[in-house]
């Protein structure tokens, strides 16, 4: 699925003359490339789940790199808000697995936000798009920072967030959370959490 192009539009190799989605919605053959190729993955690691074996229900669905196939898989996977009890979507830089021990997440961390179940599922749904769209669409000052963004469904709320590369920069972890708020058109109270404070109670937590 995923196309290389370094211009600003992805055309077809034998230079017949491109058409865009602009131009013919169904019959296009150029495609507009995103900045980085993004990988979605899945998982609903079950009960008997642990730190120690929680990477074997990761499940690698997809890989894009332009705006259309970005589309293209949102529209053709399931909506966030019909996913199991337990699931989540974690959508990252394309070589980056969506866990704390990456190199690329390591030494990082995520701004977060539960949103409790009794907001409607169209307005939990808008939060994950206006989240991946801010990531793919490069949003972010520090764009270079941004590693992914995930959403978890769980019993009681659905759990929303991006996780980025490094955690100790007060600035730019904050210049982060404030472009995501505002993306994402979030009404609560983001918090930033480093990976390593996450794995033990009582870390320093920012807020937004
Ligand atoms: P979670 O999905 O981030 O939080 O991690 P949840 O489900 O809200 O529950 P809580 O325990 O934070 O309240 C759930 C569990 O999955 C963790 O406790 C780990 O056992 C495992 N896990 C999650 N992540 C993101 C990782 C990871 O990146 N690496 C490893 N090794 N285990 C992880």
């Amino acid at each position: 699925m995923a196309q290389h192009a370094s211009s600003s539009l992805a055309v077809p190799s034998d230079n017949s003359k491109y058409v865009t989605v602009f131009n013919d919605p169904v019959n296009f053959n150029a495609k507009h490339p995103l900045h980085n190729s993004w990988t979605l993955w899945f998982d609903n690691p079950g009960k008997k789940s642990n730190a120690n074996n929680w990477e074997q229900s990761l499940k690698e669905l997809i890989t894009f790199d332009t705006v259309e196939d970005f589309w293209g898989v949102y529209n053709n996977v399931m909506k966030a808000c019909d996913l199991a009890i337990n699931s989540n979507y974690h959508l990252f830089k394309q070589g980056i697995k969506p866990m704390w021990e990456d190199s690329a997440n390591k030494h990082g961390g995520k701004w977060s936000i539960q949103l409790p179940r009794h907001k409607t599922m169209s307005e939990i749904d808008n939060i994950w798009l206006y989240t991946m769209l801010a990531c793919i669409g490069e949003a972010f000052e520090h764009e270079n920072e941004v590693c992914g963004a995930v959403v978890s469904v769980r019993k009681a709320f659905f759990r929303i967030a991006v996780w980025t590369r490094s955690s100790d920069s007060y600035e730019t972890v904050m210049s982060i959370g404030r472009t995501l708020k505002r993306s994402a058109n979030i009404d609560g109270t983001l918090e930033f959490q480093s990976h390593h404070d996450s794995s033990k109670t009582g870390g320093k937590a920012w807020t937004v």
